[in-house]
């Protein structure tokens, strides 16, 4: 998806447009967050208290979901695809041996117990820009 259709995609604030051909067999009602090449869509995603968040891998490449584990709420539980307790970890990991790799096709979901405003990125992409948040209100 190049960078106008991203953004007009970010604009309806609701479910993606998603052209006919996804990989791994996802379709849009499977996740609440997409990830295509470089981008979680929408890349801010508001929830209520206690919600559950699936992201859903429609690219064809591989993702991680990792949260910045100085920027989350404090008292919230850290969470990164992979099930790593913090951000150090999980980019060793993955370096390491691809862990917490979201394939095409796989989901990954966590529920956020506290309210307040949780950055996360991809490790790979992190550096294209590749980073999101979840709002999670009162
Ligand atoms: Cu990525």
């Amino acid at each position: 998806m190049d960078r106008r259709a991203f953004l007009a995609a970010v604009g309806t604030g609701t479910a993606l447009p998603l052209s006919g051909c996804l990989d791994g067999g996802l379709s849009d009602g499977d996740f609440d967050i997409g990830m295509s090449q470089n981008a979680y869509l929408p890349e801010e995603y508001e929830v209520p208290t206690g919600e559950t968040v699936v992201w859903g891998n429609n690219g064809s490449r591989g993702h991680t979901v990792t949260a910045y584990d100085g920027l989350i709420p404090e008292g919230a539980a850290y969470f990164a695809s992979g099930g790593y307790d913090d951000l150090e970890t999980a980019r060793e990991e993955w370096y390491a041996s691809g862990g917490g790799n979201i394939a095409p096709g796989e989901i990954y979901e966590n529920t956020f117990e506290l309210p307040g405003r949780y950055p996360y990125l991809c490790i790979p992409h992190e550096s294209k820009g590749m980073i999101g948040t979840i709002l999670v209100s009162d």
